[in-house]
């Protein structure tokens, strides 16, 4: 970390022991989820601006980073992903400091679409229970549909599969007193939105492509979610689907947003949770000193309620401190989401569908 950045570090980072931020994809078989991450763990492992990545498995690490040397140097795409699900546990750090675990799989697409009853596709059960305990679910489109080649009748039976399952998702966490997973919607091989016609200003051709992607999912304008619509490039491979690329089109962009996207969220979430302890432990304690001066004022005239002033005064400290450090929790959380939301000035975030900063 240079000196600049330990200036801004708020201080001390979150205990990451706490918590493991879950992310899981979502997309249509070929729609590039297996790229971007590969591609995203290979920009953030070697850090983008402070902020990096670092695969926990030693082997996994450097499977990824094989993977990665094969695409930019022989141009060879990773192979579909099969039934078996890639697991992989990311610490996500700002310079030295680790503010997070993300756990982050990779299914293949047909699971989203296999039946429960399909005794070929056990990884369709484990993504939708997987889904319901994600903190960050990324909806991955395709731009190559967005730009209209693809048959539309297939674009809108995917979202409305996604949203199916992003509901089921959220109904889960309710009843269990969760917060709402924050949604990233990826608009993945972004080198194809200039296909919308060569003299569209690049401007109109991103709004073009938000109007497009709200309409296809209104679930993430819904009130009470949070989401971002990022287009990621990995390179400019064009529409092909091709499995070997020219290496010299390998042109990585923006795909660490949605990585930062999601520790934003879970930090300001987690913020609030800290939050609202603190205020819990001051109603406890509000409560607690009415009861003590009511038991004191009973001393002063006689009664005798000596050992129960003294646990309630012990109890009283304990609250106090106990609140103090939850204030103090919440409050570097939201530092660390405010440093982090710094870099996302440019990326349109919805709050219950309206747009912030907007
Ligand atoms: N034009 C373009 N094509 C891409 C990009 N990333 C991936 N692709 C293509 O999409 C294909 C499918 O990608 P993959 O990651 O396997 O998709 P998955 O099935 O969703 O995991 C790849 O073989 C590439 O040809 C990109 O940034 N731009
Ligand atoms: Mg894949």
């Amino acid at each position: 970390m240079t000196a600049a950045e330990s200036r801004r570090a708020p201080s001390p980072a979150p205990a990451t022991t706490e918590r493991t931020v879950t992310v899981t994809m979502l997309g249509a078989p070929s729609c590039g989820k297996t790229t971007y991450m590969l591609a995203t763990y290979a920009t953030l492992s070697r850090g983008v601006s402070a902020f990096s990545l670092v695969e926990q498995d030693h082997d996994r690490d450097k499977d990824l980073g094989d993977a990665w040397d094969r695409l930019t140097r022989e141009g060879v795409l990773p192979l579909p992903t099969d039934e078996t699900p890639q697991h992989h546990l990311f610490a996500f750090n700002y310079g030295a400091t680790e503010l997070m675990r993300l756990a982050w799989t990779d299914f293949r697409g047909g699971a989203m679409d296999a039946r429960l009853s399909d005794a070929q596709a056990g990884d369709a059960a484990e993504l939708v229970a997987r889904l319901a305990g994600s903190d960050s679910i990324y909806l991955v489109l395709d731009s190559d549909h967005l730009v209209g080649r693809a048959d539309g009748l297939t674009q809108l039976s995917m979202a409305r599969r996604m949203t199916s399952l992003v509901r089921r998702a959220f109904q889960e966490r309710l009843c269990r007193h969760l917060p709402l997973p924050s949604l990233a919607v990826l608009l993945t091989k972004a080198d194809l939105l200039t296909m919308y016609g060569d003299d569209t200003p690049a401007a109109d051709r991103l709004d073009r492509a938000h109007g497009q992607v709200r309409d296809l999912l209104p679930v993430m304008t819904m009130p009470g979610v949070t989401a971002v619509v990022c287009p990621v490039m990995v390179g400019q491979f064009g529409e092909a689907n091709a499995t070997r690329v020219d290496p010299r089109t390998i042109t990585p962009k923006d795909l660490h947003l949605p990585v930062l996207f999601t520790a934003e969220q879970w930090l300001r979430r987690d913020a609030a949770r800290y939050a609202a302890q603190a205020h819990a432990l001051a109603a406890e304690r509000q409560d607690l000193t009415v009861v003590s001066t009511e038991l004191q004022s009973r001393f002063l005239h006689g009664l005798r309620h000596g050992g129960r002033i003294r646990e309630a005064q012990t109890r009283l400290g304990y609250l106090g401190d106990a609140e103090r450090q939850a204030w103090a929790a919440a409050y570097v959380r939201g530092q660390w989401a405010d440093l982090i939301a710094g870099e996302l000035r440019e990326v349109p975030v919805y709050i219950g569908g309206v747009r912030r900063d907007a």
